[in-house]
């Protein structure tokens, strides 16, 4: 965005734009920077840390770490990786296990190097993205990081007694706060009582999901739609990798639909949008539901739709696992299928992506007095999507006041919505001033 003013120009007015482009520019900085946690993009530029980039590509964490922010990365150095114990395990293990260790150096937490100099001698646990694979025992998919009080030095190694592995952190790499920290460590860290047999002949499971979904007799509206979309090849596509956990609401749940909600006639693209959201890009079994760290998960739609849009907020009410999705809140009713790396829930409802149904949207032909759908009712979405935020030059079509600020202005891309409501109201500021 290139601005020339010449000197003569600047009147307030003229003042009053640049305040507000800047503005604006802020805005559209953060949120593209949200969208772009590229991983691999980061490490490339450090020429000491191509070995384990190159790693992670290949193994297909890489596209993991995208969805997932706040992490620390434990990295290994080219020379530490070149060199035993390391060496052995990149040389020996196939794709899949290799790619449980590197997740097991994914640390699903946001760690600044001041938080590292004040971590107690007595240690801190924090889960890592392979706990989050159900693949691992108990705790086993967390780290103890430890400081010893008189060198400073930092250990990371499991929680479990006598674990053999253990590694040493030997610099900051990189810190974008709050989001990524990466640190250099001197060795891959190998979880304890990690089965490497048992991730390396596990067989591909080769699940045919719209059959489980018959099977399971409750499902008939969900597989004839799964199917019909293609997107069931997708997701037994995902069954490699971290697993996938799918949330398919009963028939009854299709029925109990309200009138003004058309889900049968969207278009072909937004039906599958609404299908993928109801589908989590890592394996959950009920326990993990149960005890989730981090309530606001991504969907498979959240990576087609950008972070922060159709999350679903998950959580435990009642002693059942909740799914809200801000304007619809359904319940598991059923495991369906559980077994690594896929699993199957019944859900009580259909889960409606706020961004297609909420109020306004497209999805939802509203007639006064209809039963609404859910409880919250949502303003109109004024996050800066690349279209109304580029095409400023243009002032009137986006100057529609906000009917109010979202509620959920703590959760993430909230903050983006706060502030193009600020925009927004400085607009309108500017065309009284005007
Ligand atoms: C990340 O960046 C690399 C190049 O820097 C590119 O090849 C890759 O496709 C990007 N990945 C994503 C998920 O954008
Ligand atoms: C890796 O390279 C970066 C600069 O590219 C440097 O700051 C860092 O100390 C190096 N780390 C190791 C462990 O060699
Ligand atoms: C972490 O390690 C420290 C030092 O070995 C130990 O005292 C502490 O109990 C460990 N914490 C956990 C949760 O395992
Ligand atoms: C880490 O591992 C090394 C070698 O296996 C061992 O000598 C050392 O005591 C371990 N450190 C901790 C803190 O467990
Ligand atoms: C999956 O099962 C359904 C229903 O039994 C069947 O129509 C479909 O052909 C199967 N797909 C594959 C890839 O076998
Ligand atoms: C998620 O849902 C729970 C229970 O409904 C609620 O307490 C919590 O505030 C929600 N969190 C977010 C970020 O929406
Ligand atoms: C939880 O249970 C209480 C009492 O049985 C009920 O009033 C409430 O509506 C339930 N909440 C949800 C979210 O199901
Ligand atoms: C690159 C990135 O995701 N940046 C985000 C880090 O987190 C803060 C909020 O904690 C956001 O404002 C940034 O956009």
């Amino acid at each position: 965005m290139a601005i020339s003013v010449s000197i003569s120009h600047i009147t307030p007015i003229t003042l009053f734009y640049l305040l507000l482009l800047l503005l604006l520019s802020s805005t559209i900085t953060t949120t593209t920077t949200t969208s772009a946690l590229n991983i691999t993009s980061i490490l490339s530029s450090f020429q000491n840390l191509t070995s384990f980039s190159s790693l992670l590509c290949s193994t297909s964490v890489a596209p993991d770490l995208t969805r997932r922010d706040p992490v620390t990365l434990l990295a290994v150095p080219n020379s530490y990786l070149s060199t035993s114990p390391s060496s052995d395990l990149t040389r020996r293990l196939p794709p899949s296990s290799l790619g449980d260790i590197l997740r097991y150096h994914v640390l699903l937490q946001y760690f600044s190097w001041s938080d590292l100099r004040q971590i107690p001698p007595s240690g801190v646990l924090v889960t890592t993205l392979l706990q989050t694979t159900g693949r691992v025992h108990s705790n086993f998919g967390a780290v103890n990081i430890t400081r010893d009080p008189l060198t400073n030095s930092i250990t990371i190694q499991s929680p479990a007694p006598f674990s053999p592995s253990n590694v040493t952190v030997l610099s900051l790499i990189k810190t974008l706060p709050y989001n990524i920290t990466i640190l250099a460590v001197d060795s891959l860290l190998v979880p304890y009582d990690f089965n490497l047999l048992a991730s390396e002949t596990r067989p591909p499971l080769g699940l045919n999901i719209t059959k489980a979904l018959i099977d399971g007799h409750n499902f008939n509206v969900a597989a004839s739609m799964l199917a019909a979309s293609g997107v069931v090849d997708e997701f037994e596509a995902d069954e490699g990798g971290a697993g996938i956990t799918l949330f398919v609401p009963t028939d009854d749940a299709f029925g109990d639909l309200p009138g003004n909600v058309k889900l049968q006639s969207l278009p072909a693209d937004k039906k599958a949008v609404v299908l993928k959201f109801h589908v989590l890009h890592s394996y959950y079994p009920l326990g993990s539901l149960e005890s989730i760290v981090n309530p606001v998960q991504p969907t498979l739609a959240t990576e087609d739709n950008g972070a922060g849009s159709f999350t679903l907020n998950i959580s435990r009410v009642n002693g059942s696992v909740a799914i809200d999705t801000g304007i619809v809140q359904a319940s598991v009713t059923q495991t369906v299928f559980d077994q690594n790396p896929v699993a199957i829930f019944g859900v009580s409802k259909v889960l409606l992506p706020r961004e297609i149904f909420g109020k306004d949207s497209a999805g939802v032909t509203s007639k006064p007095g209809n039963a609404v759908v859910g409880t919250t009712v949502q303003p109109p979405e004024t996050s800066p999507s690349p279209e109304n935020s580029a095409g400023f030059s243009g002032p009137a079509s986006h100057l529609s006041s906000p009917p109010g600020f979202r509620e959920e202005i703590t959760s993430k891309g909230g903050r983006y919505r706060m502030q193009s409501c600020i925009v927004t109201v400085c607009c309108i500021g500017l065309v009284l001033v005007v």
